[in-house]
This record gives structure tokens, sequence and C-alpha cells, in this order.
């Protein structure tokens, strides 16, 4: 045990005494009665949320400066500052009391789901677009700053709406195969609707406690959810916002498994869920005429899904795919035949087919390949694909038709995005961690150069890239709370158009989603 010395236990003394004069309940509150005093009304006696967010470990785990926003507030928040009612001491101890887990996972169940469920009281439809805009070039900017999305028309890049979202939107918004709705995600487990054609939202509802990313069934009926926290998948009706399944994910050998992602296969007619806890990856039918036999082979789906839908036989059927270890963060092949999955330390790429359900290839991927950012694109006569690492400055580039590694490009350091488009020839790569975070690499889609490096804001962290619907220009996030979003004309990759934004994050162009556009993770 380390002794303080004289001199830091005088200081010490003096200091409780003087937060004893400033702050008298000091002395004798716990950190959970000054929860309950100051926390509970928002974030939930529970501490799951209500008005403000979860303060649990799971969702807190990215927020670094907690004693300052406990004692100044967060600006453009309700979230108030306590530094004139609680001493350091006591804000230190309330931030290691949220950062400790709860005693019990809690459950989050259909009716719990239900009961959030929070429909916009003056919401109409409309029969066509309330705007002039093209309504397939709209670009959404999620504007994590202050927990907002501008709709852009893509064309003159005016903001058509401006609305805010929950707290800590992450990963892509989907579309409706119509690009008519979009669905959002919040670290929260809160979904929300909006509807484009009226630029209003529709509702939300809050599917779980903890959650990572949604996804789209391929007849755009089903939005599943993927949950850390309770360890289960939750599927909604797009059309009611209303809960219809929530599905356990215990793992064959009986363990409770987090859903790390949860993934669209259009042509599989189906989700594919990794799990984080188990060694097994998940398909779930979204046709009630997919199933056992759906690509020509006979799998094991599981019955006690089926049964839950008696009427609708094999919808949300479940398949279990044992593999070796678990894996992550997938990149589908074009037509979803393949799947490309990390494993937890980051140093390999594994390809699983996923018709025969076996492995296929194992890549040697050091440096946490982050697959999911990963863009295809036609290189000599075969189809590549990309992928960033967080560990390391290189992209890897796969020759998807026999998995082998074509190249590493060295970047001047570890990148979190790529985006491409089918008219460019360009694949744009952020350079997100280290001295560089303030660069994008331009490379060249055939000879796998470098060929520019673009710095919009010197210092800032600059990240994530969205083309238009005709690929003309592209769009760059300053990813700072005083940021803009950067428009380049895409061939000249000269600067047209700076919008100020609250630290944007992602962009997402209405058509390149709902077109599967090569250029983007989808
Ligand atoms: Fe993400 C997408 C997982 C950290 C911003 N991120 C995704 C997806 C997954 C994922 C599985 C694909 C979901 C989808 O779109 O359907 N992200 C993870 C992690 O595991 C990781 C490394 C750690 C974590 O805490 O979850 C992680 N992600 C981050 C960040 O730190 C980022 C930069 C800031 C933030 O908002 O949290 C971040 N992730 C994003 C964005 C996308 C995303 C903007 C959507 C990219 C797109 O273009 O589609």
């Amino acid at each position: 045990m380390i002794r303080p010395t004289n001199f830091s236990r005088q200081r010490h003394i003096v200091k409780l005494l003087m937060a004893a004069l400033l702050f008298p309940a000091a002395a004798i509150a716990e950190p959970s009665e000054d929860f309950a005093i100051h926390c509970a009304s928002c974030h939930g006696e529970d501490r799951l949320g209500g008005t403000g967010p979860a303060l649990i470990p799971e969702t807190l785990g990215r927020v670094r400066n907690l004693s300052d926003i406990i004692a100044h507030g967060r600006p453009a928040t309700q979230m108030m500052g306590f530094s004139d009612q609680l001493s350091p001491g006591q804000i230190e101890a309330l931030v290691a009391h949220i950062q400790t887990p709860l005693e019990e996972t809690p459950a989050w169940t259909v009716d719990d789901i239900q009961a959030s469920r929070d429909m916009a009281s003056g919401y109409t439809p409309a029969a066509k677009p309330t705007f002039e805009a093209d309504p397939l070039n709209i670009t959404l900017v999620v504007e994590t700053g202050d927990h907002h999305v501008s709709v852009l028309d893509g064309d003159t890049f005016d903001v058509l709406d401006r609305f805010p979202t929950p707290y800590a939107v992450h990963g892509g918004p989907k579309f409706s195969p119509d690009g008519r709705f979009v669905f959002i995600m919040s670290r929260d487990g809160w979904v929300q609707k909006y509807d484009i054609w009226t630029l209003k939202e529709v509702g939300r509802l809050r599917a779980g406690l903890n959650s990572r990313n949604i996804a789209m069934s391929h007849d755009g009926q089903w939005l599943a959810v993927a949950n850390y926290l309770p360890q289960t998948l939750t599927i909604l009706s797009t059309d009611t916002m209303e809960p219809v399944k929530v599905i356990d994910v215990v793992a064959h050998n009986g363990t409770l498994s987090r859903v790390s992602a949860v993934y669209q296969a259009p042509q599989r007619k189906s989700f594919i869920l990794a799990l984080k806890d188990a060694p097994e990856i998940w398909e779930v039918a979204t046709d009630p005429d997919a199933g056992p036999f759906h690509d020509g082979y006979v799998h094991s789906y599981e019955k006690d899904a089926v049964e839950a839908f008696g009427a609708q036989e094999g919808l949300f059927a479940r398949r279990r795919i044992p593999v070796d270890e678990p894996l992550d963060d997938f990149f589908f092949d074009p037509d979803y035949r393949n799947l490309i999955g990390t494993n937890r330390e980051g140093t390999k790429g594994v390809v699983i087919n996923l018709i025969s359900g076996g492995k296929v290839a194992e890549l040697p991927l050091p440096g946490m390949p982050h697959l999911g950012s990963g863009i295809t694109w036609d290189w000599n006569g075969v189809k590549v694909m990309a992928t960033p690492h967080l560990n390391e400055g290189v992209l890897s580039v796969i020759d998807m038709a026999d998995w082998t590694l074509v190249k590493q490009i060295d970047t001047s350091g570890p990148g979190f995005f790529l985006r491409s488009h089918e008219t460019s020839p360009h694949v744009w790569a952020d350079v997100f961690f280290g001295p560089h975070k303030d660069e994008v690499h331009i490379i060249d889609k055939q000879t796998l150069e470098i060929v520019k490096t673009l710095n919009p804001a010197p210092g800032k962290t600059v990240a994530h890239t969205e083309f238009t619907k005709d690929g003309k220009y592209a769009l760059v996030s300053i990813w700072e709370d005083d940021g803009a979003v950067v428009v380049y004309d895409a061939s000249t990759l000269e600067e047209v158009k700076r919008l100020t934004m609250r630290k944007p994050s992602g962009k997402y162009n209405v058509w390149n989603k709902i077109s599967f556009s090569d250029g983007t993770s989808h």
C-alpha cells in the first residue's frame, strides 16, 4: 500500500475541511443518495434513463469528461452543472457510482418496449414530398454535438429540416426501400422513425437499454435492433412501430450473448447476427417462405422461433452457424454469399460461406481491421474490397474472388471510414486517429496509390465522407463541436461549400443507401 506523505495527508485534510464548509452535504451523502437527489429525476432511479440518457457503464464507456459534465453541464442541453451544489469529492464519487455496473441485468420485455412507444400526435402522412428537392438525393447529417439530424437537399445543400434525435445516435440510419422513411438508433436503445416526405418525426420507442445498430428487412417490413443490454434482438414493425418479437440470444451451449451487430442480407431474405459472447453466427429469416430450404441447402432452423408465428411459418426462424471463435464487424460480398468477420483480438479476417455455413478462408489482417467500413469496387477485372485498420495506418485491399490480400496501402494514421461512388475514380479515406487526424486521403481505385491528401481544417478531426446521388460531390465532416460539412467537387477535389454543423458524424444519401451503392458500407 502506498502511504500518503505528511504533506499530502495535510493537503487532503485541508481539502476535506474546505469541502465540508463549502458543501455541508458532502460530509454525509452517499453517492447513491446524491444520485437520487440530483440525477434520478432525469436519468431514472434505476439509472436506465428518462428524459436524460442511461447512466450505466455500457453507455458511458465513450464519455471521457464525466466529472466536467456533472460540474458544468452540457451546453445546449437540459443537463445543468452541479458545481455549486456538489463538492469535487462528491462529483468524483458520483462518477464512480455511475460507472459501476448494475447489480442485475435489467429485463426489457415486449411490454416495456410497447409502453415506451411515443407516437407524434400531430403527424399526418403526405401523398408526395412536401418540398421541391429530389427526395432520392436527400442526405442526412447526424450532428452528435447537440443530437440533431440535418436534412440536406443534395443538389443545393440547403438545410430542409433540422430535427432532434435521441441521445448519442450510433451507426447508419436505415431507410425504407422507397427512401421515404428513415429509422435512427441511439446507443440508449431508442429508435426514431422520421418521414422524409413531410419532414416530420413519426414516433419513437425504446427497443433495448443499450443497443448497437439496426437493420431493415429485405421487404422493408421489419426492423431488427441488436442489443447488448439485455442480450436480445428486438424486431419491430416498421409500419406501426410496434414490437413484434424479442428474441433472447442464447447460444447452443446455453450462454447468453450480446449482439455485436445485426445486418440485412437482402438476397437471402434474412438478418445476419454477430454474437459477441458465443462462437456462433445467427441467421433470422425475414420471409415466411424462407427458412430451411431457401438456398437449396437443408439447414436446421429452430422451431421455437417458427412456432411463435404459427400462421407465418418460417418468419423469424433462426439458424445457427457454428464458428471457431466469436466473430465481429461483418462485411458481405455484393451477392451476400459470403461474409468476412474479424476475431476478438482483431488480428485476422475469417470468411464464412453463408450457404454452406463453412469457413472458406482466413486472412492475416493485424491491427484491428474495421471491416464494417469496407467498400468494394472493380479492379483489374475482379471485385476488391478495402478496409481501414483501427490500430494501424494502413488500408487492406482484398480480392473477393479468392480472398487474398492484394495490397496494404500505407496511410498517415489509422482511419475509421471509407467511401466512394460508382462514378468516382477515387476512394476517400479519413485518418481518424493520431497527429494527422485532420487529413483525408484520396486513393486511385486502379493504381491503389494515394493521389492527394486533403486537409480542410488543420488540427481538427476530419472524417466520414458521403457522395451525392450522382457522385458529383463528396461531403466530409469536420468532426468538432464547432464543426462543418465541407462539400467537395468530386472530380476537381476543390471545396465548393462549407456548412456549419455541431460535431457532424455520419452522412447518408438516400439513393446511395437504398440502391446498395458499391461505394458505401451497408
Ligand atoms: Fe461505430 C457504424 C461498431 C465506435 C461512428 N459502428 C458502426 C457499425 C458497427 C459499429 C457494428 C455498423 C452499424 C450500422 O451502420 O448498421 N463502432 C462500432 C464499435 O464496435 C466501436 C469500435 C466501439 C463502440 O463503442 O461501439 C465503434 N463508431 C464508433 C465511434 O467511436 C464513432 C466514430 C463515433 C460514435 O458515434 O460513436 C462511430 N459507427 C459510427 C458511424 C457509423 C458506425 C458514423 C455509420 C457509418 C456508415 O457510414 O454507415
